[in-house]
């Protein structure tokens, strides 16, 4: 007869691969003469973050962003800030994309689609979007300042256009209404990581690539 403890030992190694196997998880590196990035994301983590853009607004989406999409998320930046915010929100966004499109891998057993209606305060926006593996990008918000503190609000937009486009899905996000700068930014990147987390998960069901082509990477 086995010793118990053995079993034990063989169940535990059996668990680590199969959740090794199923590792949705990349790292990268970004170094050009405008900025330099690192960053590392686990799309089955728990909401922890270590985020220095240089940029503090953009800390704070991105830390709510990872709480929010239930990701770990790791960002380094050392970039222009001396030019603008414009080159390290794009790059950012550029690694992001690429790392989640990496992390996805074949995408089987994802649900696919997402989408939320978030609000904050007076603010109410709408995002929907699909890792499809074509990229489109539909953008129907305008902020009613061109700064939060010392970031350029038009920014979020540069930042999730390099997303959607690097991550190769389909992303549609609308301002249904709202005054405050902050509100509609935060409200946007809560409301796109609520809507990731759903399109992300696995879909207990869905034994292949959820798509009647056979595929969603090409
Ligand atoms: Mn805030």
């Amino acid at each position: 007869m086995v010793p118990r403890s053995d079993l034990i030992a063989f169940e535990l190694s059996r668990h680590r691969a199969k959740s090794q196997e199923m590792s949705r998880s990349h790292s990268l590196k970004r170094n050009t003469a405008e900025t330099r990035i690192e960053l590392t994301i686990d799309l089955d983590g728990s909401g922890r973050s270590k985020i220095a853009t240089g940029l503090g607004f953009l800390d704070h989406m991105l830390t709510l962003f990872a709480r929010h999409a239930m990701v770990d998320l790791e960002v380094s930046c050392q970039g222009d800030t001396h030019v603008d915010g414009h080159h390290s929100a794009e790059d950012i966004g550029i690694c992001l994309g690429q790392a989640i499109d990496k992390a996805l891998g074949e995408k089987k057993g994802l649900t696919r689609y997402g989408h939320m209606t978030l609000p904050m305060d007076e603010t109410l926006v709408q995002v929907a979007l699909d890792l499809s593996g074509r990229p489109y990008f539909v953008w129907k918000v305008e902020f009613p300042t061109p700064k939060v503190g010392e970031f350029d609000t038009e920014l979020v937009e540069e930042f999730w256009h390099a997303v959607c486009i690097q991550a190769r899905m389909n992303l549609h996000a609308i301002l249904l209404h709202g005054r405050n700068s902050h509100h509609i930014s935060e409200a946007l990147f809560k409301g796109l990581a609520r809507a990731l987390r759903q399109a992300w998960s696995i879909d207990p069901r869905e034994t292949g690539v959820p798509s009647t082509k056979g595929t969603l990477t090409d």
